[in-house]
């Protein structure tokens, strides 16, 4: 199989529900280039049965109640350059080790490009199905491609969503490569977002007490892929998911959601809402983070639920470091007494190593512990 050609139809351990050929189903499904959003404007009353989740993984996510009494922290990124910069990276070393996330305001960003953004993507997934399939694919050499769950022939439930993926690697992405229907707003967005990462790692060097360029100089800003997500109405929210509980293979990722809601955090063995809020970021700490800050930080659990009534928007930017680099424990935050909890990892190989299963398998970065 060509490694960057994401069909594998070998079914993963345990796949698949018995007394039906899910492969089949998952296969055909696939070949409509419709995605979820193709099967919901059919009229479906019922889903299909490759997006119901299976007993035994409902039973071990209901170990984990869902609290509305406690909230991811909240930071105001506004006085970065001035006379709160020390509390700030304090704000952020505390969220990035009890919680791996935080939201943002006031980051730079103006509002109205966040409101384009989501509103492009709505428009793209909301026009006319065949514009939308033209760019339907599973080949991960196309730098601009949509399919619907980029592991659904390796997962158990496939998510109730579709996906634009925009794979910008190091270099930047021509205008013309992107859908008409979110061009410019997505030009857009990539410039602001590109440079609010910048400034997150300049924070989290320092809330490592590292100097503040010294995650950039690792390279940890310099490939990224924005993932555009729509999540239709479900007929039958209760029994799926939008994406299965799941931590992310970046440093870090910078999510811009719309006010419906659904993302939830695992926290001290709690689902916990992250409420939208009006121009505010998520951003959450990643597995190669968590592995470079030799466990310092958390690359944390989440999920996202759909509901009934409204299709839900997100956007996710995911910092993947450098393909050709070699990640590893700092040496600065290593010693005798709290040695390398992590072997040395590609950054390719890293990625190649979550590519290959499914994203609710065991966390890709358990993998890489020594
Ligand atoms: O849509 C969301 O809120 C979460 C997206 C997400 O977890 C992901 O893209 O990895």
């Amino acid at each position: 199989m060509d490694a960057t050609v994401d069909t594998d139809n070998k079914p993963s351990a345990g796949n698949g529900h018995s007394g039906y050929d899910r492969n089949k189903e998952v296969k055909a499904f696939d070949e409509t280039k419709e995605g979820v959003k193709g099967l919901v404007d059919t009229g479906i009353k019922k889903i299909p049965r490759i997006f119901i989740r299976p007993p035994d993984e409902v039973a071990e996510d209901s170990k984990f109640t869902c609290n509305n009494n406690l909230h991811v922290p909240l930071i105001d990124l506004g006085d970065i350059r001035g006379d709160q910069h020390k509390k700030i990276v304090d704000e952020v070393r505390i969220a990035s080790e009890s919680w791996g996330f935080f939201q943002v305001v006031n980051h730079g960003i103006p509002s109205s490009v966040l409101e384009e953004m989501i509103k492009g993507v709505r428009e793209f997934n909301e026009q006319d199905h065949e514009v939308r399939k033209k760019f339907y694919t599973r080949d991960r050499a196309r730098k601009v491609r949509v399919n619907s769950n980029l592991d659904l022939y390796r997962s158990r439930a496939a998510g109730w969503r579709d996906s634009l993926v925009i794979s910008m690697g190091s270099s930047d992405i021509e205008p013309e490569e992107l859908p008409a229907a979110c061009r410019t707003t997505t030009v857009e967005y990539i410039k602001h977002v590109k440079k609010l990462g910048e400034t997150l790692f300049e924070v989290l060097s320092e809330a490592l007490d590292l100097k503040p360029d010294y995650l950039r100089a690792m390279a940890c800003s310099k490939e990224c892929s924005f993932v555009c997500h729509y999540y239709p109405a479900c007929p039958e929210p209760e029994i799926a998911l939008g994406v299965k509980k799941h931590s992310d293979p970046s440093f870090l990722t910078i999510l811009l959601q719309d006010q419906i809601g659904g993302l939830q955090v695992l926290h001290d063995n709690h689902w916990v809402g992250v409420h939208p809020i009006s121009g505010g970021l998520v951003i959450n700490i990643g597995d190669l983070l968590q592995i470079i800050s030799n466990d310092k930080f958390k690359s944390v659990q989440h999920r996202a639920l759909v509901n009934h009534i409204d299709p839900r928007i997100s956007v996710a930017c995911f910092f993947l470091g450098e393909g050709t680099a070699v990640y590893k424990p700092i040496k600065e935050l290593t010693s005798e007494e709290n040695p390398p909890r992590y072997r040395d990892v590609g950054g390719r190989e890293f990625n190649d190593k979550f590519y290959s299963q499914g994203i609710d398998q065991k966390a890709v970065l358990e993998h890489f512990k020594v």
